[in-house]
């Protein structure tokens, strides 16, 4: 990191001890895992520079804003829209954690057998660790699976402004009441929190600022969907999982740059591997920062991905927001009828993730699926048994992956999905 940021963390509150421990494996990790890679596109300096500065610059960024009177909102979970937060005049961050943090601790707290997502929530809490989480005004989580919802009544006594958004499990009449009426009191939360109202000219504001962040990014899928690979899947990962902290703006207009990049590459080319490779679609449980171990070890074979069907993937990037009003109720109607439609497995029954995986293993011209899924994450572990059934069916042959974020099972990992890679 540029920059001594120690004096901002201790003010933030974060135990510099253990944050100093994260951010060299954090950074020795990074340095493995992606600096190692060959032939990398140019424009993704931007974004190794904004991962090393994750806990640098782009928080000292967020409390420069707080200074200014700017609230943060950080959130746990793709259905919190951060138009309607940035129509307030927020900063939205995502909080969803990727690594093991206080084991032993969090384990007085929940259960050992819960997935390690919420573990990681739970243990970056109790260890200091996450600036973002301490920087934030007010903390989002939804009631989606019943780990998150149980999760968030113990969070919520660990942190001061923790706000529930209930969802349903539904998608008919009665949910969408429910949703509807849910994303109605989140903006009232966010008017109350803020002290800005949000009106019908900050919503087209920020339903273009979030629109054309998720055109960027799609522009980036529809690139991977070439026979010419122009970037790794394990690049592509990290632009997704970097969307939800980086300033929408600045972002939007990098990922922009890279895939003229990537266009330039695919005309001359030039693709990321010397030889052609096995095509895997990764769907399931989303992988945040630094989650990168299935698709490293994927990666590491034969074998590149080129698509993620998941919330830090195409899940929660599809379906724009319609822009088309000029009327508040209007546009946040439109907010509630695309969120409505994110097929997260929390949903039953949920038949428009199986299409959506099918669409896409077309799409992205995918010779194989890896089901992924966390230990004890019940709605992705179960879909992934008749998802594997259907794939099958229309001849794409698919593996169940479990598993956590340690490092014990890397060999196991590493022999089930080489051997499917050749089987493939
Ligand atoms: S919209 S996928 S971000 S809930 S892995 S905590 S489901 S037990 S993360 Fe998610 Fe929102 Fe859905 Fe997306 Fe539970 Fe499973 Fe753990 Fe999970």
């Amino acid at each position: 990191m540029s920059t001594d940021y120690n004096n901002m963390w201790k003010e933030l509150g974060l135990d510099l001890d253990a944050h100093n421990a994260l951010l060299e494996v954090l950074n020795q990790g990074y340095k493995d895992i992606y600096l190692s890679q060959e032939n990398r596109p140019k424009s993704m300096e931007y974004f190794d520079f904004v991962m090393s500065e994750v806990h640098g610059l782009r928080i000292k960024e967020l409390v420069d804003a707080k200074k200014e009177g700017k609230k943060v909102i950080g959130s746990y979970c793709v259905f919190v829209p951060e138009e309607l937060i940035i129509a307030a005049g927020g900063i939205s961050v995502g909080l969803c954690a990727g690594a093991d943090f206080a084991l032993e601790e969090v384990e007085n707290y929940i259960p050992r057998n819960t997935c390690s997502l919420v573990k990681s929530a739970i243990g970056f809490k109790l260890g200091k660790v996450c600036p973002y989480l301490e920087c934030a005004d007010l903390v989002v989580g939804e009631n989606t699976c019943d780990g998150k919802k149980k999760a968030y009544e113990t969070l919520s006594e660990m942190i001061d402004d923790f706000y529930v958004m209930d969802l349903p499990q539904i998608k008919n009449n009665t949910g969408k009441e429910l949703f509807s009426k849910e994303i109605k009191r989140f903006a009232e939360k966010l008017e109350e929190l803020t002290g800005n109202e949000i009106t019908a000219d900050s919503l087209k504001k920020g339903i273009e600022i979030v629109n054309n962040k998720r055109k960027a990014l799609y522009r980036l899928e529809n690139l991977r969907q070439e026979k010419i690979l122009p970037i790794s899947g394990l690049d592509a990962l990290l632009i997704n999982q970097i969307s939800f902290y980086d300033d929408p703006l600045r972002f939007t207009d990098s990922v922009n740059k890279l895939c003229d990049e990537l266009e330039e590459r695919i005309k001359s080319e030039n693709s990321a591997y010397p030889s052609k490779r096995k095509r895997i679609l990764m769907s399931g449980c989303p992988m945040a920062v630094p989650n990168w171990k299935v698709p490293f070890i994927t990666e590491s074979l034969d074998a590149v991905i080129v698509g993620e069907e998941s919330c830090i993937g195409e899940r929660g990037l599809r379906n724009p927001v319609e822009n088309n009003s000029d009327n508040r109720s209007d546009l946040i109607e439109n907010i509630i009828q695309r969120y409505f439609k994110i097929d997260c497995a929390v949903f039953t029954p949920n038949k428009e993730r199986k299409d959506h995986i099918l669409e896409m293993a077309k799409k992205y011209k995918a010779d194989g699926v890896i089901l992924y899924g966390l230990n004890f994450c019940q709605p992705y572990t179960i879909e992934a048994f008749s998802l594997e059934k259907e794939l099958e069916k229309n001849n794409l042959p698919a593996i169940k992956i479990e598993t956590d974020y340690s490092q014990e099972d890397m060999g196991q990992l590493q022999t089930r999905i080489e051997a499917f890679v050749e089987m493939i």
